[in-house]
């Protein structure tokens, strides 16, 4: 009850903002979704089986032992006005039915990038440019892969200047949280030179 007496008027439900978190097999995006989720994360891992091999290219994911399905799924509440839904794409080929209907009504993505199979992501940046989706890319730092500066990624991966392109360790929360914050920004930035 307001004090007046008067019924309190109902309170808006907050907005649900969709971001979704991309990438090639491997890059890192099931980590990055729990880094950052404050709900235990939904994720749909399976165990990679021999079926994988010659249907799957698992070079260069070391002892990886299990793949994304389906999707990951997270949530961050920012204030009572805006809740962040984060969903994590599955990085198989075999998978990409899964994208139509994960990038319906997605206000932007993260792509991750892993240097030592860059050419993995050109699949996430073509879906996301070709459907108008704004995105940044986030390079997942690998402890074993070579350090390139911003600028080497942004001409290897052929990205226009306004691109953002950030490194981040996905197994960190804070880290993970600065991309969301530089695609955040991104997204103002894309929404105010549209009106
Ligand atoms: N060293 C290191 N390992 C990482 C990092 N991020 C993820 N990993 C590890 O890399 C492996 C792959 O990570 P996932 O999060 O499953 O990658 P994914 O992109 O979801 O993989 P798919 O769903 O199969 O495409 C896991 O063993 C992670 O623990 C990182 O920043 N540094
Ligand atoms: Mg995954």
């Amino acid at each position: 009850m307001a004090h007046n007496g008067d019924p309190e008027p109902p309170r808006a439900m907050p907005d649900a903002i969709k971001l979704l978190v991309a990438g090639g097999f491997g890059a890192g995006k099931t980590t990055f979704v729990g880094s950052v989720s404050e709900i235990d994360p939904l994720s749909t891992e399976e165990t990679i089986t021999t079926a994988s091999i010659g249907t799957d290219d698992l070079t260069g994911v070391g002892d990886k032992r299990t793949t994304t399905v389906a999707l990951d799924f997270g949530r961050i509440t920012l204030d009572a006005e805006y809740i962040l839904y984060l969903f994590g794409t599955p990085g198989q080929d075999r998978f990409w039915f899964m994208w139509n209907e994960l990038s319906e009504g997605a206000f932007g993505a993260v792509v991750l990038a892993d240097t030592r199979r860059l050419e993995d992501c050109f699949p996430s940046l073509d879906f996301f440019e070709r459907r108008g989706v704004p995105f940044i890319v986030a390079v997942n730092e690998f402890e074993d892969a070579y350090r390139y500066e911003p600028e080497e990624v942004r001409a290897a991966l052929d990205l226009g200047p306004e691109v953002p392109i950030v490194t981040c360790d996905a197994r960190d929360p804070r880290s993970a949280t600065l991309v969301l914050v530089t695609l955040t920004r991104h997204l103002i930035s894309a929404a105010s030179a549209s009106v």
